[in-house]
């Protein structure tokens, strides 16, 4: 390009001088018209800018000739001189003339090259800022200033020039520029601009960096001509928009008092939505994942996803609940009518159908954005939907949320990972200018709602909610976008919200002005039926019939609400048929594998290919992992991890891990992917468990440093289908408290508030060893006192009969040894619910010599030291291992403990030959195994019991085992609550001390006290 004329220009090297010769170019000037563009406020030494004057090329600045509009020249210029055919007569002159070329410069002589440079700025400030001029308020409150570099005369442009014609080029690029008429008058160049850039539209798209992705953009937008819908078109906007503001008020009308969080104040976007929806279809969506807050919410679900109007008008009479409710069935909590999801199949106008899934939320707003990502990529791996064109989600949003939470950021950066990646989402912000009682002023510091898109260079349509065609437009193009680039875009529909809050609220306590004019403000419905009116496009008779039919529908539906009985909600979405919920028992099963099996798949995740050069230490890593599968004894941790991922890979379930640097895994243990030293290239050894192993079957992933954002994307991801064990790592579990809203609104009562299961895994490295305050904690007590199961009360714990896990929320482990590891993780998959599974990982037992496993507790069998009778399975409670008879009444305590103080303990015991203490590890702590608890009290009748933890007493296990110990002790009458001691830490505000030497000495006298000999 450096031969090129733009780069010349601004390099200031030679240039054969151009010769402009002024009064020979057709320029034509005439006097301004009525219609006078009155270019808006500017200072006053810019209202009478100096004619502009020719200016040789070689005296011109560099900052003139600066950024885009150079390069516009410089293409221009290149292709010219490829062939100067190409590009329109006046400028093959111009280049002539430029490059001395030419024998006169006919052309050129009227417009100076400075007005030329000048009006392509004054073009490119509209493409980049004519948003910020454009008519996007409805109730017209907001006092925009327009931006100085759209105002004419901030380029020596006047009045009188407005008539004059001016040669713009003929451009290869598309879109206002390449219209093939060259020449124009800048008062039709500034209609053009305007209409494009400044109507009820306005588009923020410069700043994104691709210049294929501008110049899409700039095509549709600059071609676009407003309210150019066909009759039938708008007949159908029409028939939406009606459904759409009829809803709410049959609603208000029915209901005067409930809350509803109404769409009035930006009822387009019923139709702008199921544009977009019909948009996505035809470009080859077939399946699209909703997620969006309380308002308007009911008028999307009836709607657009269409859940039957009668059961949502039934949900408004207080006092109905399912009909299983009678018989006993499972209905869980339940939860709010405007927090309810549902799916649907649902036609297009072009005769396809759509699968539609509203997912469930809870109040926290944009708390549901990562699930639905989630939800939508596990679509597309189970529909092998690799192109990412036939699944697609959609995300609404409120103004206030949209720029005010954290998760909104911690989503849109999962946009384009390649393992979260789902081809771009549409968001779609209804923006009405308060978020509650708040003002936009005072609930951010950027310009509009939407500009933490812009990180993502995405890019933004900022629409007018009143402009019904406008909104449809927007949308539509959204679609197109989406499909077209696979990236996330925003449809910001500027509206206003009717009503308060909700219906029941006073806005005029808040915000009178603005309520002022809303009172007075007419619907959108009014407008768009004013203006088909007006252009005699639709009769007043055929509007009316509409209405009719609509208000018809309604009361019927109204009518069959009233005897209408909800059935229980369909547990069984797609792929969960067969499935159990809570009342139906699910029988154990076990989840052992024969070792000559796992010898098998143990060479397959040992081997690497032989032109593969692993770092040393990693090959020795593998050599070790391929000897513990050889000799069957000392299997490690990451081992026993990669075992079940094997295993369960092989009987076809899908396994994906993800969470910050879990490839190598934070402790450097896992090594689940490894780097040849030499290419730098990845190779997993899981990928090659089976022959022709599908693509993403094994996926482990590190995942952006975002706690909400991945853990919510994985649980949305393990909601798809069942056959999948899906895991997410906190890089210490401390950091877990940053998803606090996705543990406790979905994962620990999602089942109960929308009856749907997931068996999503969290790995929460928890245990003290000298790290300090934030290393040391996963925060165990949390997870434990949002446990569900009830204290005092022991649940059927007979094997054939017991659903405790089914009727119980979700299961928190603290797991000792790599078998037991094994177990837990195969158990997600082996059985016939999902249950979510909440992990207490190891630190420093990841390469502890005693936290080792053989390969024969894989299986269970009976005869090696470990075997418990409870078959080959999970073990809930490991009793203790000095092969204690059933009874023994010497024993003189018996100490309870969970997790890695276990190895300690034993030490301790060993150190000081306390035969007569016995050390039980309650390995599941919620639920209770109330059944082995029992037992081992039984085999010590004459051992006073001790909780040992290492946490401090208001933290750990302590708070939720303690009255369950009791009520296991009272059913064997072996003492009561009083009888049960404590050994741990004191109570504690920080979870562990930062001082090293203090935690050892804490640590070493909490273990000697729970072995001293003196009765506690
Ligand atoms: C995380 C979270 N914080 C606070 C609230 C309480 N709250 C409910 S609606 C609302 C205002 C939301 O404003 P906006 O996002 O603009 O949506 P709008 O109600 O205006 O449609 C607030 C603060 C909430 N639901 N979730
Ligand atoms: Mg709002």
């Amino acid at each position: 390009m450096a031969r090129c004329l733009a780069a010349r220009v601004s390099s200031r090297l030679v240039l054969p001088r151009l010769r402009v010769e002024t009064g020979s170019f057709h320029t034509i000037v005439r006097p301004a018209k009525r219609d006078a563009v009155h270019f808006h406020g500017s200072p006053r030494w810019m209202q009478r800018p100096p004619a502009p004057r020719s200016v040789p090329l070689s005296r011109l600045t560099d900052n003139f000739l600066d950024g885009t509009s150079s390069v516009y020249l410089e293409e221009l210029q290149c292709a010219w001189e490829a062939d100067p055919r190409s590009v329109d007569e006046s400028w093959d002159n111009f280049f002539r003339n430029f490059t001395g070329k030419a024998a006169s410069s006919p052309g050129l002589s009227g417009q100076t090259i400075q007005e030329s440079m000048r009006l392509l700025l004054l073009v490119r400030a509209y493409q980049v800022n004519g948003h910020m001029k454009a008519q996007l308020d409805p109730l017209g409150l907001e006092q925009r200033v327009p931006p100085q570099d759209l105002n004419p005369a901030l380029y020596g442009f006047t009045d009188a020039d407005l008539d004059r014609e001016f040669f713009i080029g003929v451009w290869r690029m598309s879109g206002f520029l390449s219209e093939n008429r060259p020449v124009q008058t800048l008062r039709a160049i500034l209609r053009r601009l305007e209409q494009a850039y400044c109507g009820s539209i306005g588009y923020e798209y410069m700043h994104i960096p691709d210049r294929d992705k501008c110049n899409w953009l700039r095509e549709r937008i600059e071609q676009h001509v407003p309210s150019n819908y066909s009759r039938e078109k708008q007949a159908i906007i029409l028939d939406r928009l009606i459904w759409g503001t009829r809803f709410e008020n049959f609603l208000a009308q029915k209901w005067t008092a409930a809350k509803r969080f109404g769409l009035e104040g930006c009822e387009t976007l019923i139709p702008g939505m199921k544009e977009l929806i019909d948009r996505a279809a035809d470009l080859g969506v077939d399946s699209i994942v909703i997620g969006m807050p309380h308002r308007g919410r009911l008028n999307v679900l009836g709607n657009v996803v269409r859940k039957p109007l009668r059961h949502i008008f039934s949900e408004f009479s207080a006092g109905i609940r399912p009909a299983d409710v009678e018989k006993g069935g499972y209905t869980g909590s339940g939860d709010v009518k405007y927090h309810l999801g549902t799916s649907y199949d649902r036609p297009t106008r072009s005769g396809k159908r759509i699968h539609l899934s509203l997912v469930a939320n809870p109040s926290h707003l944009e708390a549901v954005d990562p699930v639905v990502i989630g939800k939508t990529r596990a679509k597309q791996y189970y529909s092998q939907d690799v192109e990412r064109k036939r699944n697609m989600a959609v995300l609404l949003h409120g103004d206030g949320s949209f720029s005010g939470q954290g998760v909104v950021y911690e989503t849109l950066h999962l946009s384009d990972l390649p393992n979260y990646t789902t081809g771009g989402t549409i968001h779609i912000v209804v923006n009405n200018q308060v978020a509650f009682t708040t003002d936009p002023k005072s609930s951010r510091s950027s310009p509009y709602c939407t500009d933490v898109a812009k990180a993502l260079n995405a890019p933004i349509f900022h629409v007018n909610g009143d402009d019904v065609e406008a909104v449809v437009h927007a949308c539509a193009m959204a679609a197109e976008w989406r499909c077209h680039f696979k990236a996330d875009v925003v449809v910001d529909i500027v509206c206003y919200r009717r009503f308060g809050h909700n219906e029941i609220d006073e806005p005029n306590f808040t915000q009178p002005k603005m309520y002022q004019v809303i009172k007075g403000h007419p619907t959108s419905l009014d407008i768009y039926e004013k203006k088909l009116a007006q252009v005699g496009q639709l009769k007043k008779e055929d509007i009316a019939r509409v209405h009719d039919k609509v208000m018809a529908i309604l009361n019927e539906e109204f009518q069959s609400s009233k005897d209408y009985i909800p059935k229980t909600q369909d547990w069984l979405a797609a792929y969960w048929t067969g499935f159990k919920s809570p009342e139906q028992l699910s029988r154990l099963r076990n989840t052992g594998v024969k070792p000559e099996i796992l010898k098998n798949f143990g060479k397959a995740i040992t081997t690497l290919p032989p032109t593969f050069t692993p770092h040393r230490a990693i090959k020795k890593v593998y050599e070790q992992r391929a000897q513990m599968i050889e000799t069957g004894e000392g299997v490690d941790w990451a081992t026993a991890e990669a075992l079940a991922f094997a295993t369960l890979l092989a009987e076809g379930n899908h396994v994906r891990l993800s969470g910050q640097d879990v490839e190598r895994g934070t402790f450097s243990h896992r090594h689940a992917v490894i780097h040849d030293q030499k290419s730098g290239e990845k190779y997993c050894p899981l990928n090659h468990v089976v022959k022709n192993q599908k693509d993403e079957m094994f996926t482990v992933s590190n995942s952006s440093l975002s706690e909400f954002g991945v853990l919510g994307f994985e649980l949305g991801y393990s909601m798809e289908n069942p056959n999948s064990l899906v895991c997410w790592e906190a890089q210490f579990g401390d950091f877990s408290n940053g998803c606090q809203v996705i543990f406790d609104q979905f994962l620990s009562s999602g089942e109960a508030k929308w009856l749907r299961q997931t068996g999503l895994v969290v790995l929460l490295p928890h245990g003290y060893d000298g790290q300090g305050p934030e290393h040391s904690s996963a925060r165990l007590e949390r997870f434990l006192q949002m446990s569900d199961d009830n204290p005092f009360v022991i649940p059927e714990m007979e094997v054939s009969l017991r659903k405790q896990i089914q009727e119980c929320n979700w299961q928190v482990v603290n797991v000792t040894t790599p078998a037991n590891y094994f177990h837990v993780l195969r158990r997600q998959i082996h059985r016939d619910f999902r249950k979510p599974l909440v992990v207490m990982a190891p630190k420093n037992l990841l390469r502890h010599q005693a936290c080792r496993s053989s390969l024969s507790e894989f299986n269970d069998v009976e005869g090696h030291p470990g075997f418990d009778k409870q078959g080959t399975r999970f073990k809930r409670l490991i009793k203790d291992q000095n092969n204690h008879a059933e009874v023994e009444s010497g024993v003189r305590r018996l100490v309870l403990c969970s997790g890695k103080v276990y190895y300690e303990l034993d030490e301790e015991r060993q150190r000081v030959g306390a035969k007569d203490v016995a050390i039980c590890r309650v390995e599941q702590l919620c639920p209770v195994p109330y059944d082995l608890l029992q037992r081992e009290l039984r085999r010590y009748p004459n051992a006073d019991v001790v909780w040992c933890q290492e946490e401090p007493m208001n933290m750990g296990a302590f708070p939720y085992m303690a009255p369950r110990l009791a009520t296991a002790m009272v059913s064997v009458e072996h003492g009561s609550f009083e009888d049960l001691k404590y050994v741990g830490r004191p109570p504690s505000a920080a979870t562990a001390t930062g001082f090293g030497s203090v935690h050892s000495r804490e640590q070493k006298e909490l273990v000697q006290k729970a072995l001293q000999e003196d009765r506690m």
